[in-house]
């Protein structure tokens, strides 16, 4: 059967034909792909085409598709079980590995998903503080927890509804909103509310509006303002851990969160996701404290398989750095194809993280991209499709490279860009 065909039948029983929204395609033109199988850097559709896949399953395959260490890991746990409700080893292994590379954490609380993790995260930031308030910065996305779907990215940016129905006014009474990029901003809202603010949430890199690289000075007046007030600076880094370096974030930019939220890699393509802290915060987690959370399916054994072979692969010598030499040519090669072409674009890049923004420069808040492009972002992804590369359907989505792209992987791409913008002149 064909995309088409499958399509027309998937309309029919799942809302917008999709179980998360973004991969509808709804801001880019045509129908969605069905994915038939994948390994390495590519995927081959229900068509039977093959593509060079930019997307990734959106970050959790730093090691590409099918990856055969993390297959036999995880058929290897399997095979003794696929869920036990109970303590089980790999759960510390993962943990131990986890800690081992962001030494700033004591202690790991594993769960299913990116969004339960900031759930759960910011219910003990209140927890531990006694109190209330959150701030988040607008085009920052953390899952879909009702009190965070405020001003928010990633599928909400893509269709312009920036704060999600169905959440209650009160709900999101104690989230307080900022700009990117604006110290002032934030100073002025500290010296008003400090002594009320629970945690500020930011994506350390944020990668849900497009790719808004921040000043450092900013990150760091954030750590600085939580901490003279008494608040917590939680590190949203379910799509940068183990990403922008073994160590994260903190390691990049030198900044050190007193929490951390994780997913994505840390599962190795099963559903994960992580909240992490020092001891004294996490004592406050039950069973120890009185800040509950629970599932059913956390720590397991066959996710903690796959993520403990992703992590000990990225942790093998030359691995990021591998990394960042494919992305350093990526991003020259995209910049070469839009300048020769006279397309006005600007690629913005942290290591393996890559968006294109059809501006002249890159924006460092949600306010300062310009939403045309992302007419210009559907071309693109129009275009390159028919040349069998395959970027996220959103101009607001980045990009992710992996230890399976080639040096020739990126050389066909680059030529499909080139190709493709020369094709509108
Ligand atoms: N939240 C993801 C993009 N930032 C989309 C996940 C998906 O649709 O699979």
């Amino acid at each position: 059967m064909s995309n088409a065909s499958w399509w027309e039948r998937a309309v029919k029983v799942l809302p917008g034909g999709v179980n998360s929204p973004v991969r509808s395609f709804k801001s880019v033109p045509g129908d969605p792909l069905f994915f038939r199988s994948a390994k390495g850097s590519r995927f081959v559709d229900e068509d039977g085409r093959s593509y060079i896949d930019w997307c990734l399953s959106w970050g959790p395959l730093i090691l590409g598709h099918a990856d055969p260490d993390v297959h036999a890991a995880a058929a290897e746990a399997m095979a003794e079980g696929a869920s036990f409700g109970a303590p089980s080893r790999r759960e510390v292994l993962l943990a131990e590995a986890f800690l081992q590379r962001l030494p700033h954490f004591e202690q790991v609380r594993f769960v299913s998903s990116g969004t339960e993790a900031v759930m759960s995260a910011v219910r003990l930031a209140r927890g531990f503080t006694g109190r209330d308030v959150i701030v988040k910065f607008t085009g920052c996305y953390h899952g879909h927890a009702d009190h965070l779907l405020v001003d928010a990215g990633s599928g909400l940016a893509t269709f312009g509804t920036p704060s999600s129905g169905g959440v209650p006014a009160g709900f999101t009474a104690t989230t307080a909103v900022l700009p990117l990029d604006d110290i002032p901003a934030l100073e002025a809202f500290f010296g008003e509310h400090g002594d009320k603010v629970a945690a500020i949430i930011v994506e350390p890199f944020p990668a849900n509006a497009g790719l808004l690289i921040q000043r450092p000075e900013f990150l760091q007046a954030c750590r600085e303002l939580t901490r003279k007030h008494g608040a917590l600076l939680i590190f949203d880094e379910v799509i940068t851990g183990f990403r922008v370096a073994a160590g994260g974030a903190a390691e990049v930019l030198g900044i050190t969160p007193d929490m951390g939220t994780y997913g994505k890699i840390i599962g190795g393509g099963f559903p994960v996701g992580a909240y992490a802290a020092s001891r004294e915060i996490m004592d406050h987690i039950s069973p120890n404290g009185p800040v509950y959370q629970a599932g059913t399916l956390s720590g397991n054994p066959v996710a903690m398989a796959a993520g403990l072979a992703t992590l000990e692969k990225t942790g093998r010598p030359g691995f990021y750095e591998d990394l960042e030499r494919k992305g350093a040519l990526l991003e020259g090669g995209l910049r070469q194809a839009a300048a020769d072409a006279g397309v006005t674009a600007t690629v913005v890049r942290q290591g393996s993280l890559f968006w294109t923004v059809f501006q002249d420069h890159a924006p460092r808040s949600f306010e300062a991209i310009d939403p045309q492009g992302m007419d210009t972002y559907g071309r693109l992804h129009r275009g390159l499709i028919e040349r069998g590369v395959y970027l996220a359907p959103s101009g607001w989505e980045v990009g992710f490279l992996s230890a399976a792209h080639s040096d020739e992987d990126i050389e066909t791409t680059v030529a499909a860009v080139a190709e493709t913008f020369k094709s509108w002149s």
